[in-house]
């Protein structure tokens, strides 16, 4: 008796294996999606003594069959991190958290820039100097947390699609310099 309901235990994980090996494509969800983020680029511009935020830029390519989404982050150096977008009123160039987050699309990628998406370093516990690294945590809804680092430039760093609009540029961030 114990004997056959042993056997039967083995014949059930048997089965359970064999049940696995036949899925060797789909492991866990937050497996898959972690790996499917990849950031290069990832990039901060020095902030003054006493400016209080400071954008964060990069390329985040979506590597996997579903779209995902970055919804937040953190960091040593400041008191939140948001998304925020950049939309032209009236002349003047507004920044807007992205409540929902910042879809990057499956198979495909999205660059954070100057003038454009980026993510916001909100009350800043120290000035970002040029030549610093500043680690980063970023959210995704998919991927879960992914960790990368911010290479820190100069304030004079501009992409070049900022600097044909000059009048843009007061409004894009907190001046950098009095
Ligand atoms: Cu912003």
């Amino acid at each position: 008796m114990i004997r056959t309901a042993f056997a039967a235990a083995l014949i059930g994980s048997t089965i359970l294996l064999a049940a696995c090996n036949q899925a060797p494509e789909a492991p866990a969800a937050t497996e898959t999606a972690a790996s499917s983020i990849v950031l290069t680029d990832t990039w901060s511009r020095e902030t003054a003594e006493g400016q209080n935020a400071g954008g964060a830029f990069m390329t985040i390519a979506n590597t996997g069959t579903a779209a995902d989404r970055l919804t937040g982050g953190s960091t040593p150096v400041a008191g939140r991190v948001e998304i925020h977008t950049m939309t032209m009123e009236n002349d003047v160039m507004r920044m807007r958290q992205l409540e929902d987050g910042l879809e990057i699309p499956a198979s495909g990628e999205v660059t954070l820039k100057p003038g454009s998406f980026h993510v916001m370093l909100m009350d800043l516990k120290q000035p970002l100097k040029a030549g610093d690294t500043v680690p980063l945590t970023l959210t995704f809804a998919g991927a879960g947390t992914v960790e990368t680092a911010l290479e820190v430039r100069d304030a004079g760093t501009m992409a070049p699609e900022m600097k044909h609009g000059e009048k843009d540029l007061p409004h894009a961030w907190p001046l950098p310099r009095a």
